[in-house]
């Protein structure tokens, strides 16, 4: 009998020890498009999470172009890395990024930007985490037509900065949300300007926005969207440095991270009037963690999710990131 019971007890050990074994064995990749973007930071921070939770080993690499999206998938392929999550620089890099992925047997799940094929549509046997562009785009543009009736500004005297990267489907989707609601809203369609940023940064932002402002001096209120927080920030800077009022400019974001939280803390308001908060945790720790359970357990992720936004204001910010578990 007492062998019995030592044999179970050495039993359950071997047991346990294999199971931590395979969890410290498991390594997934997380490729980002812009690893000095907040918003990626946070992705990662919370992908960190989920492997400190699971006991993988998570390889962030970051991929600014097609080149360096190749070559971070033959390292992870080297490094023993079963599965990877990626937000790739150029969603026509699609039917590249599935091949390569293939040839180094490793499972890919995208976050943010869905891949789509040589036809411009979305490749949707590749799992996929992205937020609701249409809708958080509305969400912008409510805020924005919420804010020029408070102010009491004529909608023929203010010009839109469609802040604008069209290569991106979601950055399109994002935008026309916002334009939809402004023209519902009887907001003139000649007004909204065209500032296409040669990159999704604040600075390509700023060089795009500048060019409209310099082109339509004589208007005198402005506001401002775009595909996140750095473009609108772009928009916001050029302003500013044109000399427009920070009273006469309505900016909102998407995001919600670091960019536009610094914004709201600045002792003066600035135009940066606000931001749809998107999810960091979701985007980051649940990709993360889905991914591991495709490679640990055998257990496909959804084909598509879409996350959700919530608008905080430079007066509300802190109530929404409390109510969102954000702080
Ligand atoms: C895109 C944008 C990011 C972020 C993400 C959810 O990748 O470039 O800034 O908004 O979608």
């Amino acid at each position: 009998m007492r062998f019995f019971k030592a044999a179970i007890l050495a039993g359950t050990v071997a047991v346990i020890a294999a199971t931590s074994a395979f969890a410290a064995d498991v390594k997934i990749g997380f490729v980002v498009k812009q690893p000095e973007e907040p918003w990626f930071q946070d992705e990662w921070k919370f992908a960190d999470i989920a492997a400190k939770e699971k006991g993988f080993t998570l390889v962030k690499i970051g991929a600014q172009d097609g080149e360096k999206v190749q070559a971070a998938i033959d390292n992870l392929g080297a490094q023993g890395v079963e599965g990877f999550i990626i937000c790739t620089p150029d969603v026509k890099l699609g039917p590249g990024i599935v091949a390569k992925a293939a040839a180094n047997q490793l499972k890919l799940m995208t976050v943010d930007d869905r891949l789509v094929g040589a036809d411009g549509k979305p490749l949707e046997e590749v799992p996929h985490m992205g937020i609701s562009a249409t809708k958080i785009g509305e969400t912008v543009g409510q805020a924005i037509v919420d804010e020029i009736k408070k102010r009491g500004w004529d909608m023929k005297n203010v010009g839109a900065i469609r802040v604008s990267y069209d290569a991106l489907p979601t950055a399109v989707d994002r935008v026309e949300g916002a334009i939809s609601v402004l023209k519902g809203a009887g907001f003139p369609a000649e007004n909204i300007y065209d500032a296409p940023q040669a990159k999704t940064d604040t600075e390509a932002a700023l060089n795009a926005a500048t060019t409209v402002l310099n082109k339509h001096a004589d208007v005198k209120y402005w506001v401002a969207f775009g595909l996140n927080d750095e473009a609108v920030l772009g928009a916001v800077r050029a302003t500013e440095s044109v000399g427009i009022p920070a009273a006469n400019v309505i900016g909102v974001g998407i995001g919600g991270a670091d960019s536009a939280i610094n914004e709201f803390k600045k002792p003066q308001p600035t135009g940066f009037f606000g931001t749809v908060i998107i999810s960091p945790k979701r985007h980051g720790y649940e990709t993360a963690i889905n991914m591991y359970d495709w490679i640990a357990n055998a257990k496909e992720p959804p084909k598509l999710t879409l996350t959700s936004g919530s608008l905080a204001l430079r007066d509300d910010y802190q109530t929404v990131r409390k109510d969102l578990g954000l702080e």
